[in-house]
């Protein structure tokens, strides 16, 4: 296994942790706000704005979600971590330094100091799919729990914001306040039209608290659509071991990626931004397309895979792939997928999908990366709007049956049944209609996925009759 030091740094070796004197330059001033502050914000948009050419002017201060333990840990080492791009091959280590600050997401007052800062020029997010509240019509879902809990908050002037939605909310009230003008708000998580979908939940939140504000966002802010990949899964104690050994440094919060990534951006950047395509982020004036051929061939895969795998025994993805069912389930399903990226827009983009598809299989089979089928299986009610449901919709309309894509959907049915853990949005609705049978339950499921298909006989029936489809384990528990 080759182990390769991409810092410069190799007085690291006889650091005991990893600390500032790492540090290659002087602090860059934040100019990025960021919400979110998980292992793929680190792999991701903190790897790009490091690479980028001119790192120096851009730091990103990154505020965590629900808890505040990631901060206070990165906050530790100033900042610093190690982005471990793991080959097949072997580990290569970057120390990245473009984190500046780390700040538990609950503390809203410094981030609308930051956001309402002239010198902040983009808001950039990852705060999960399921986050956005979106109801199955695509709207923002203003009777979730949260996002009721959060107006009131907002109304009162009680108390601070609790979702990530509210406190950009709060932040951007302070912008606004402030006259500090336009600025970019850049969504990283992954859903289609998913500049639209940010624009329209932090519209839609704040209208319900401030009309004014809200058509201040809808003028001022520019929402900027992206296409993010890098497969990263979870950080695990045997990676802070193999960034001991490699590095010489105990790093309590290293991040370990395929050595793939990509970012594809489309939108206006009113105040600035660093040079990413330094870095190879790609511009583009139309984003669906690549949009698409992510959504639907890598994530579509992935979340088929996530329940087909665990049903059949699988624990990764890499696992999952050499099993011949799980893996001619992606096939066909890619197959229906490519059929419906090839319109006019797809065929203008030249989106080279063969060679997408073939690097995505040696991706996916890197056995080096433990990528848990557990937790891309997460919020699939969401996740399936987005990987699934356009696939079938299209396949339909052309007069198909989109057998592949109703299969992941049945999957998906199926594991929500066997699971022992899972975590939804909509987990107390899948459960409620657990309790029905037969045709009744699987409409009742489909329903909280996309209620016009759950209104279509043929796609329940389909759907019913994929059911079990992996119910035979292929390994012995
Ligand atoms: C995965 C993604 O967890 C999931 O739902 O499909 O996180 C996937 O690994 C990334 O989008 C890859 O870029």
């Amino acid at each position: 296994m080759s182990t390769e030091l991409k810092t410069g740094a190799a007085s690291a070796v006889d650091l005991p942790r990893l600390n500032r004197s790492l540090r290659a330059a002087p602090k860059a001033p934040v100019r990025i706000v960021h919400l979110g502050l998980g292992a793929f914000h680190r792999s991701h948009q903190a790897w790009y704005t490091h690479q980028a050419g001119d790192a120096a002017d851009w730091g990103i201060a990154s505020f965590t979600g629900r808890r505040p333990d990631a901060a206070l840990a990165l906050a530790e080492q100033d900042g610093l971590f190690t982005v471990v791009e793991r080959a097949d091959g072997g580990d290569s280590f970057t120390v990245v330094g473009s984190i500046v600050e780390a700040v538990d997401g609950a503390d809203v007052q410094r981030l609308a100091e930051l956001v309402a800062a002239p010198g902040t020029a983009v808001v950039t997010l990852t705060i999960t799919e399921a986050a956005y509240r979106l109801g199955a019509d695509g709207e923002l879902d203003r009777t979730a729990s949260d996002v009721v809990a959060d107006l009131a908050l907002l109304g009162s002037g009680s108390g601070s914001p609790t979702t990530p939605l509210g406190r950009l909310v709060f932040a951007l009230a302070a912008r606004r306040a402030a006259g500090a003008g336009p600025l970019a708000v850049v969504c990283c998580d992954n859903l289609s039209h998913n500049g639209r979908v940010a624009h329209n939940a932090v519209v839609g939140l704040a209208g319900a608290w401030d009309e004014g504000l809200a058509e201040w966002i809808d003028t001022t802010i520019s929402f900027v659509s992206t296409s993010v990949d890098r497969i990263t899964p979870r950080t695990t104690e045997a990676d802070l071991a193999a960034v001991e050994a490699g590095c010489g440094y105990r790093d309590s919060s290293p991040v370990v990626a395929e050595p793939f990534s990509n970012w594809v951006l489309s939108g206006d950047f009113p105040a600035g931004r660093p040079r990413w395509e330094g870095a190879g982020a790609v511009f583009v004036s139309d984003i669906e397309p690549y949009e698409n051929r992510k959504l639907w061939l890598l994530n579509g895969a992935h979340s088929l895979l996530a329940y087909a795998g665990q049903l059949r025994g699988h624990t990764t993805v890499a696992q999952a792939l050499t099993d011949p069912l799980c893996l001619k389930a992606v096939e066909m399903f890619w197959d229906e997928a490519e059929a419906n990226l090839a319109g006019a827009g797809g065929h203008a983009a030249d989106l080279q999908i063969p060679a997408y598809r073939a690097a995505l299989l040696a991706r996916f089979s890197n056995a080096r990366i433990a990528h848990h089928l557990a937790q891309i299986a997460m919020d699939g009610s969401t996740k399936l709007r987005m990987r699934a449901v356009p696939v079938l919709q299209a396949e339909r309309s052309a007069g198909r049956s989109g057998a592949a894509a109703a299969l992941m959907i049945a999957a998906w049915m199926d594991y929500g049944a066997a699971a022992a853990e899972f975590h939804d949005p909509l987990a107390d609705e899948v459960a409620a209609a657990n309790r029905l049978s037969g045709t009744e339950r699987i409409r009742a499921l489909l329903g909280l996925v996309d209620p016009a298909l759950a209104g279509d006989a043929a796609v329940v029936q389909l759907i019913e009759d994929l059911c079990g489809t992996f119910a035979e384990p292929a390994v012995s528990p």
